[in-house]
């Protein structure tokens, strides 16, 4: 059976892996970033050496298109995933699914396989979200589910503006979000989490994706001295912010279902170790792969804070950063994963993703699917974050499998 080039694969992953590492050792390649600017270009030189088309978007989205005489009237298949990363991050988050969508690409064209369709790699810009919220914002404006504009306007975390930063990294492109309608989207990815790791599978079918709800919470109460005011006194930013921060975790933790909470990051203001704080600002990130149940936690954190000023005397606003309703995968790539990975003798079992993918937003425009590899410990988002290599070139076999029946008939094979 024909494999892709596992040292190939395995190489880029390194050195992509060293480019945006902060003096202090972190992998920190934040959505247009100069960090990323270097992993862009990287990319870039790598599609370019591949002998692919190049095209950036407006909203800095690349895409490496290969299209055979013949074959470029007609609708791409599109594989990819994203090279930005979050604060410490690990190696293989997006950038895997990326660079096993390059080794393909040139996999196929040394073997001489000829696309009945073209086939276009895509490396979508902040699909983490940290700096630009929402998350998958590339793949959401690419697929019409975000205006191009007012992504461009989004002021990040550090009050710098994305259309500002993508043109000072040389990165905001010309060409119109969306000008690819692709016949089918596949991301390869690792999972994530512990499932396949823990149950003893190599891939993960992925055929639905858990909804998403992003919230920033502002609590305002009153500073004032940490040693004259009595309690009673007290309208304390931060005790009213713990008191929700505990509130939406034990809601998740007590509910018979698979949802999750997190408060990932969080400010005080003053933030002195005498005053009384002022101002608490966290983030809440809740999700489930059941809508009804993902809104029953959004109403209940509601419903807890307006109880707040009652309790605490803190003053309560709350901004929506991002919602994306749960997503099913399309059932024949599901299926196409499915037997390449039983052709593969690889133990495959469908999933739910509980991470966000650009899939999730491709999903708008495409029939899309997703093809996951374990993480050991089933750790990510964390510098620990690994797969095994026999794992990581397994999940690009599958990969190379799929899209050689998505872009052909299926008995077509190199
Ligand atoms: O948040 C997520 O699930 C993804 O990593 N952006
Ligand atoms: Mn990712
Ligand atoms: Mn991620």
């Amino acid at each position: 059976m024909a494999t892709i080039n596992p040292e190939r694969l395995l190489r880029r992953l390194r050195v992509l892996a060293e480019i945006g590492r902060a003096p202090d050792g972190r992998l920190v390649r934040l959505a247009a970033s100069y960090a990323d600017k270097l992993g862009r270009d990287a990319l870039v030189a790598w599609l370019q050496n591949a002998g692919l088309d190049i095209k950036i978007d407006r909203i800095g989205n690349i895409f490496g298109i290969w299209a055979p005489k013949g074959v470029d009237e007609r609708s791409p298949v599109m594989i990819g995933s994203h090279i930005d990363t979050v604060i410490d991050a690990g190696a293989l988050d997006g950038c895997y699914g990326v660079l096993g969508a390059l080794e393909v690409v040139e996999t196929l064209r040394e073997a001489g396989f000829v696309p009945r369709r073209p086939i276009a790699l895509a490396a979508f810009t902040n699909e983490e979200g940290v700096r630009y919220a929402p998350d998958m914002m590339g793949s959401l404006v690419y697929a019409g589910g975000l205006d191009v504009d007012e992504a461009l306007a989004k002021v990040g975390v550090d009050g710098t503006v994305l259309g500002e930063e993508l043109a000072r990294i040389g990165y905001a492109g010309s060409t119109e979000p969306g000008f690819l309608v692709p016949s089918a989207y596949v991301e390869l990815h690792i999972e994530q989490g512990p499932i396949l790791e823990h149950e003893g599978y190599v891939i993960g079918a992925v055929d639905n994706l858990q909804g998403i709800s992003w919230q920033k919470v502002t609590l305002d109460g009153v500073a004032n001295h940490a040693g004259t005011t009595p309690m009673s006194m007290r309208r304390d930013a931060c005790y009213a912010a713990a008191l929700t921060i505990a509130f939406i975790n034990d809601l998740a933790r007590n509910s018979d279902s698979s949802s999750v909470a997190t408060v990932g990051s969080m400010r005080i203001e003053p933030n002195a170790i005498n005053v009384i704080p002022s101002r608490a600002v966290f983030t809440v990130d809740l999700r489930d792969p059941d809508e009804r149940r993902l809104r029953m936690m959004e109403d209940a954190l509601a419903a807890y804070l307006r109880g707040l000023p009652m309790k605490t005397g803190a003053r309560v606003s709350v901004e929506r950063l991002a919602r994306f309703e749960p997503v099913r995968f399309d059932e024949r790539i599901v299926r196409m994963v499915e037997q390449a990975a039983a052709r593969r003798r690889l133990p495959c079992r469908r999933m739910t993703s509980g991470a966000g993918h650009d899939a999730q937003m491709i999903a708008r425009m495409a029939p899309s699917a997703m093809i996951f590899t374990p993480s050991i410990a089933g750790v990510s988002h964390n510098p620990e974050e690994a797969t095994a290599e026999v794992d990581l070139v397994a999940g690009a076999n599958v990969l190379l499998d799929v899209v050689c029946d998505l872009a052909s008939d299926a008995e077509a094979r190199p």
